[in-house]
């Protein structure tokens, strides 16, 4: 029986140890161990013993079982470890292969050619200002040296929501409201959505964007608007610009000018952009009227002001050669992709 014993102990060992997965090892379990297992029915043949054999064979069938079991437990423990680092091994990530890319947005051609103009006057001392898109006649006309019977008011074809009320054509009222509430010096510029009931074209949008700017001052003059307007053309259209001051007129500055720049097309030789002139228009400007000054309660004997007012629409469609206005607007990806 002895015999018997041992050759199940060293089998039983052998199968542990060689056992390839749970399931095996729980065969083997119920093999040996199990209530017909085959060392559990040697115990049972012990009736056949004597009786001074019998506690030597329970003991060393015991221990036998407790070995097996042990063994049992070690396995299954290094199995679970072994299954571990397999999982860790092909779980692994290659982090040597390209990353998925990450669609960034960007911004719209209006919004870059904006944040450059923001840049070139910030770094001339000017501060940014905001106001409300929908204004009152007061602020978007009378303050501006424009009464109500100017023939101004008619060419503006202006949006009213009100007898009193209407959609901004310019955004000169945030530097009115700049002047009634901030003492000289004065150096703002705002940039905003403004609104006309033009007819829409290749190059008119009743939706369109201007950058107005206001500097006022003891001692300005003329000389200043002309340096801060060349600077920033040259900023712009780059160092070798030719920039032309033509009189003009506007109700709200005197002397009024309009300013050109030579066509970046043809470098001023003459082409379709510029219509064969060499020149293109990129504002309007001019020293702020007496009366307007007057308006926001700054005194005209004391102070002088220049005021000027870009349109951003007509600054991007050139710098980027963008042919028709209504693509700033449409917003198709495929168009605003290319910038
Ligand atoms: C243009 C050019 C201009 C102004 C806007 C302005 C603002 C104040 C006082 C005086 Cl608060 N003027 N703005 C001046 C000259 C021209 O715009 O082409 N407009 C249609």
């Amino acid at each position: 029986m002895k015999a018997q014993l041992e050759a199940i102990r060293l089998e039983a060992k052998d199968a542990v140890m060689s056992a390839k997965d749970g399931a095996e090892i729980e065969n083997l379990r119920v093999k040996y161990l199990g209530k017909k297992g085959e060392l559990t029915a040697i115990l049972k043949q012990m009736g056949s013993l004597s009786p001074e054999e019998r506690p030597i064979m329970g003991q060393l069938v015991n221990q036998a079982k407790a070995e097996v079991e042990n063994l049992i437990a070690e396995r299954s423990e290094q199995m679970k470890a072994a299954a571990l680092e397999q999982k860790l091994k092909d779980e692994t990530i290659d982090i040597t292969l390209p990353a998925t890319e990450i669609k960034k947005g960007k911004l719209h051609p209006l919004n870059t050619v904006l944040n450059d103009m923001i840049d070139i006057f910030t770094s001339m001392g000017f501060d940014v200002v905001d106001g409300p898109e929908v204004e009152t006649d007061h602020y978007n006309f009378e303050c501006l040296n424009v009464p109500a019977d100017h023939p101004a008011r008619d060419m503006q074809d202006t949006f009213y929501l009100a007898e009193n009320l209407l959609l901004r054509t310019q955004t000169s009222a945030a530097q009115i409201r700049t002047m009634e509430n901030r003492k000289p010096p004065i150096r703002v510029i705002c940039p905003g959505r403004v609104f006309r009931a033009d007819e829409v074209d290749a190059t008119h949008s009743p939706v369109f964007h201007q950058i107005e700017g206001l500097v006022v001052d003891k001692g300005v003059t003329m000389c200043d608007l002309k340096g801060v307007l060349e600077e920033f053309a040259r900023e712009i259209y780059g160092k070798d610009t030719a920039v032309k001051f033509r009189p003009s007129f506007f109700p709200f500055t005197e002397p009024s000018v309009e300013v050109d720049v030579t066509c970046s097309e043809c470098g001023g030789k003459g082409c379709r952009v510029c219509k064969g002139s060499g020149w293109i228009e990129i504002l309007g400007a001019g020293m702020v009227h007496p009366n307007v000054l007057r308006s926001c309660g700054i005194d005209p004997e004391e102070y002088f002001g220049f005021a000027f007012g870009i349109g951003l629409d007509r600054l991007t469609t050139t710098r980027y050669k963008i042919s028709d206005i209504r693509l700033l607007f449409e917003n198709d990806k495929r168009f605003l992709d290319q910038f």
